[in-house]
């Protein structure tokens, strides 16, 4: 096994920034949503920069991305690792694509030092892992690991009624390969943390042991439009007014589920939309996390509760549709002890650590060995233009992703 082969720094700094021209935004972060244009053209110059390596890119029914470079061993189940290349609405340069490019970076160094693994490497974009346009998050992967419908995946919409499977057409990423159909040895993702844990304890690399459960609801409010200057208080009927307490009772619940227990409520719409008329119509979108998989039952069953209460007082009547739950994983002690045993042998200060944020790890997880490499971001902030972390950080971040993936092959 290679024992010194060191990923080129500059180089993978040098493709982070010049990735980051595709949906830059004038504040200096990154809008790239999935299936979008840009999200086209950040798939097209990935596959080019895959292909110079002299990897075959694949593309299944999704979209989903693998590009394989051959071992030694044509029959070893391939030793995989990526992350996605979709953004937030307002994101920012790293997260996701620090681990795709980072993968990109461990396959240029094994090309000039002219190593060749046992086990065949396969390279990979998810598509869609954000889910902020067609929801639910990690949805391809979830579909890969047979946790998602494939034909509810396509027939998703987003705000503007739009569906994923056409929108997958339009930017030609549709391709032929069954989802689900290739199996892998192991799947490692690097990935910033997203949270401020690392940088406050000074630690280069997060051993990433497990990711906590999440779970999605959108809902709807309806009341009575009406006149906001000839309706007396005590007869309106103000969906939007009771979306407002809605929202503060999804944070109270967090609060009373403390400390594991996290919510929000990230988007919201409020019809007909005119200054003097009460809204009689709002939707929203709401997002619980916990640790475990009772609380986020729990939480679950606060909500429907408090609803009720809101929905008697106000007078309105709330829907609540259950989008999708994914509860709380665990990672293969193999695969996290090749992580340590890397970030180890660099000499990298590291933790374990849960994973806060969602990833399609956490889907991979149920179809082979698979684990997670964090490094901190700044402020512990992302999700957030102003997402960034070091170019020393990014380069251990990937050369404990090349040295794991080494290991790995070793065994
Ligand atoms: O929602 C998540 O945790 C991930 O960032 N998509
Ligand atoms: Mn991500
Ligand atoms: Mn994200």
């Amino acid at each position: 096994m290679a024992t010194n082969l060191r990923i080129d720094k500059e180089r993978l700094w040098s493709s982070l920034m010049d990735s980051a021209q595709f949906g830059a935004t004038a504040k200096g972060g990154i809008r790239r949503l999935t299936l979008s244009d840009e999200d086209k053209a950040v798939r097209d110059w990935f596959k080019a920069a895959c292909e110079a390596e002299g990897m075959t890119v694949e593309i299944d029914a999704l979209g989903n991305m693998f590009a394989t470079r051959p071992g030694t061993d044509p029959d070893a189940a391939p030793i995989s690792f990526g992350s996605h290349l979709d953004t937030q609405p307002a994101g920012g340069k790293f997260d996701g694509i620090l681990g795709v490019l980072a993968g990109l970076e461990a396959i240029r160094t094994l090309n000039a030092a002219g190593y060749r693994t046992t086990a065949p490497l396969t390279l990979i974009n998810w598509t869609n892992e954000e889910g902020a346009r067609f929801a639910p998050a990690m949805m391809c992967s979830g579909v890969y690991a047979g946790e998602i419908g494939l034909d509810a995946a396509l027939a998703t919409t987003d705000n503007d009624g739009k569906t994923f499977g056409a929108e997958l057409d339009r930017i030609g990423y549709r391709g032929t390969e069954p989802v689900g159909a290739r199996r892998f040895g192991a799947y490692i993702e690097l990935h910033i943390e997203q949270g401020p844990i690392l940088e406050e304890e000074a630690k280069t690399i997060g051993i990433v042991t497990g990711g906590q459960g999440i779970l999605w609801f959108d809902g709807t409010i309806t009341g009575k439009d009406s006149h906001a200057g000839a309706t007396p208080m005590t007869m309106r009927h103000d969906a939007l007014a009771a979306l407002a307490e809605v929202i503060l009772a999804i944070e109270a619940i967090a609060f009373d589920h403390a400390p594991g227990g996290r919510a929000t409520v990230g988007e919201v719409f409020a019809l007909p939309g005119s200054r003097n008329t009460i809204p009689g119509t709002t939707r929203f979108k709401a997002d619980f996390r916990h640790p475990d998989a009772a609380g986020l039952t729990a939480m679950e069953a606060d909500l429907n509760a408090r609803l009720a209460a809101i929905a008697t007082r106000r007078k309105v009547e709330i829907d609540l549709t259950p989008v999708w739950r994914k509860d709380p994983i665990v990672f293969d002690p193999a695969i996290v002890g090749a992580v340590a045993a890397a970030a180890e042998k660099n000499g990298y200060a590291a933790r374990d650590i849960i994973s806060g944020a969602g990833h399609d790890a956490f889907y991979l997880a149920s179809t082979c060995p698979t684990g997670m490499i964090f490094v901190p971001c700044a402020g512990g902030v992302s999700h957030n233009e102003e997402e960034s972390t070091t170019e020393d950080e990014c380069a251990a971040g990937a050369q404990v992703l090349l040295d794991t993936i080494l290991e790995v092959d070793g065994r």
